[in-house]
């Protein structure tokens, strides 16, 4: 029987998953139906991990943040058009962040899509993902399917990392073919990500730009955090005495508590600094396209570290760019730095740290007060310390005021353990974020969310029970987007806007799928019940009351909502 015809052949099925496990990728985040259901069954059987959720938007942002955090694409399975639209939004909001991805989804018949007959769930997929992923991909034959995903995942983690589309019609899994040509047909990636080397001139430049600097500045963004280059760019930093700036996600790459850092005094640094070296960070909506009132009037140099030769003069001039990816460039830095690099000017250093005191200073009073119902300030000094204590847990963050407020007030220890909602400010990416962080690290996972946030992914709190995640989900629950208070213009009762249901008890949410809720009225509660999460690693939702009236329109960024001459109406 063993040699049984049966046994000689294998099938589009296997020849995915075979080519999967073949590259290292152990788990899928996805949602099964026709075509996939037996695909995540059979993957399961294999040994991959298979993370099912509650709607694919959520399963794609937590592959997306499997890639961020690995350096290896994260996989998101859907079936065909619904559910492949439903996941395109997490592959273009990968794209948009530079985070390594695989959209995998099943999708209907060619000969009738094409013919546009009305096959089940017809759509052309591979057109739509096309112009919002880094690549799009098309396997037709089961023998293909091992380049198919090679192509794949250099296209995801080589260059600027960012999302793939890879679309396995139907027909392919069952397509049969000799198991021996099967196994030879498939494609074990080396070298998926090769690193690429600054030229030496590109590098000579840079530090010639960075000795003439009279008040230098280092920005550091989430590539830097991605690259995982951590020494060598601590390194940099404290050879170099430059003060630096994170980005939202770079925070903790060095600790906010390092004497260097300028997070506290982002106003000052910006405007006043006279060469910026930026390091994985773009000059984006973010900084201010790197111009304009918040850069001051002074001139400014610009250094420039990116992988992606087209970042260079997007908003502004730079006077050094340095291309390659950012292990190989600060490596090269180091090296030509040599042993007597001259320390910052200490003028400009203590004018920083004059101003980081006094930001910090102003602040350190709010997060002690004890009101009820809570401030922002409030709830946040009693989560800040739980991240003190527990530097490796990851706080995941999304919201308007819970957002812009907790990346100031939570200092981060180390580098990527904070996720938030990135370039494209977008909702929804909590829920996804820690299943996918929990998931990839083991890590206890801290998700602060806004009540408007958690609403587009509340769902998977089922999923966090189900597979019985270390994950505390707090929300800042004031009654609404960005305030509890607005009122309706014609006198209804009904709001149209920005206010919910009041008093909402979002913790039952969590009971009622076993995990623990609570609802805290006070710093104090808020603690303990975090604290209480944290040590028993049990799926736990809390409910922090926040005063409807705490926030402010648009948090910090209220600045860009359109303003017109007339008088609102
Ligand atoms: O130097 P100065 O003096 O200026 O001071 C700065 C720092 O130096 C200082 N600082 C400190 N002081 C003391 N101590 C410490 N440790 C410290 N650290 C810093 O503090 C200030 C401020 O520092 P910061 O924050 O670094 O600087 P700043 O000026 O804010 O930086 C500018 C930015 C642009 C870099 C920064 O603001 C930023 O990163 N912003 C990101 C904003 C963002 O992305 N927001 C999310 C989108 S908002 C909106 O779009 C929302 N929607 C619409 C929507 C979205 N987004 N998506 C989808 C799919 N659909 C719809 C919705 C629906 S938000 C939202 C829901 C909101 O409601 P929720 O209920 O969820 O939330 P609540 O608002 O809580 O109700
Ligand atoms: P932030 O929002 O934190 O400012 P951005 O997402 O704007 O960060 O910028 C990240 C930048 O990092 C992108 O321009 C991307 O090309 C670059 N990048 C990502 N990974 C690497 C890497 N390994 N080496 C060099 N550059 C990288
Ligand atoms: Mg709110």
């Amino acid at each position: 029987e063993a040699s049984d015809a049966h046994d000689e052949l294998t099938d589009g099925f296997h020849l995915v998953i075979d080519a999967l496990k073949l590259n290292g990728i152990t788990t899928i985040y996805g949602v099964p139906g026709i075509p996939i259901t037996d695909l995540g069954r059979m993957a399961q059987a294999a040994g991959i991990r298979v993370i099912s959720f509650r709607h694919e938007q959520n399963a794609g942002n937590a592959a997306a943040i499997a890639g961020y955090l690995t350096k290896q694409p994260g996989v998101c399975l859907t079936v065909s058009a619904p559910g492949f639209l439903n996941g395109l939004t997490a592959l273009a909001n990968a794209t948009t962040n530079c985070f390594p991805m695989i959209l995998i989804s099943g999708s209907s018949e060619r000969e009738i899509v094409d013919l546009q007959q009305g096959d089940y769930e017809e759509m052309d997929q591979l057109a739509i993902a096309k112009p919002l992923c880094k690549a799009a991909f098309r396997v037709l034959h089961a023998a293909d399917i091992g380049i198919g995903l090679a192509r794949a995942i250099r296209a995801a983690v080589s260059g600027r990392p960012g999302g793939v589309y890879l679309d396995l019609p139907a027909k392919l899994f069952s397509q049969v073919m000799k198991a021996d040509a099967g196994a030879k047909s498939l494609v074990r990636v080396i070298d998926a990500a090769p690193a690429q080397i600054p030229a030496p001139s590109a590098v000579k430049r840079a530090l010639d730009v960075l000795k003439s600097a009279k008040r230098p500045l280092i920005i550091l963004g989430k590539g830097a955090a991605y690259a995982q280059a951590d020494d060598s760019i601590r390194t940099l930093v404290e050879k170099s005495g430059v003060p630096f700036l994170p980005m939202s996600m770079a925070k903790g790459l060095l600790p906010d508590t390092h004497p260097q850092c300028a997070g506290a005094a982002r106003s000052t640094v910006l405007k006043d600094a006279d060469v910026v070296m930026l390091i994985g960070a773009r000059l984006n909506w973010l900084l201010s396209h790197g111009k304009g009132k918040s850069w001051g009037e002074a001139p400014k140099k610009f250094i420039q570290i990116d992988i992606e030769p087209k970042e260079m003069d997007s908003n502004v001039e730079i006077a050094a760019p340095v291309v390659g990816d950012i292990g190989s460039c600060v490596a090269a830095l180091l090296e030509s730095m040599g042993s007597n690099w001259p320390a910052a000017p200490a003028d400009w250093v203590g004018t920083v740290n004059a101003k980081r005191e006094e930001n910090i200073a102003k602040m350190a009073p709010r997060l002690m007060n004890n009101k009820s119902p809570m401030d922002y300030h409030g709830a946040l000094g009693a989560l800040r310390s739980i991240i003190k204590e527990r530097p490796d847990a990851i706080l995941v963050n999304e919201g308007a005021n819970t957002l812009d407020l907790a990346r100031g007030v939570i200092d981060m220890y180390k580098p990527r353990k904070r996720l938030d909602v990135g370039t494209w400010g977008v909702m929804g990416i909590g829920m996804g974020f820690a299943i996918g962080a929990a998931i990839e690290t083991g890590k206890p996972v801290l998700a602060v969310e806004g009540d408007s946030a958690f609403g587009f992914s509340g769902m998977e709190v089922e999923t966090i029970c189900r597979y019985n995640l270390p994950v505390c989900v707090v929300i800042f629950n004031n009654d609404g987007i960005y305030r509890g208070t607005d009122v309706n213009p014609t006198g209804g009762p009904d709001v149209a806007t920005t206010v919910f249901v009041k008093g909402s008890r979002y913790d039952k949410m969590m009971e009622a799928f076993g995990g623990t809720g609570v609802n805290a009225t006070t710093p104090d509660e808020l603690k303990r019940a975090v604290n209480a999460a944290m040590d028993s690693g049990k799926p736990t939702l809390i409910n922090a009351v926040i005063d409807p009236a705490a926030g402010s329109e648009s948090g910090r960024i209220g600045n860009l909502n359109p303003q017109s001459v007339l008088k609102k109406k």
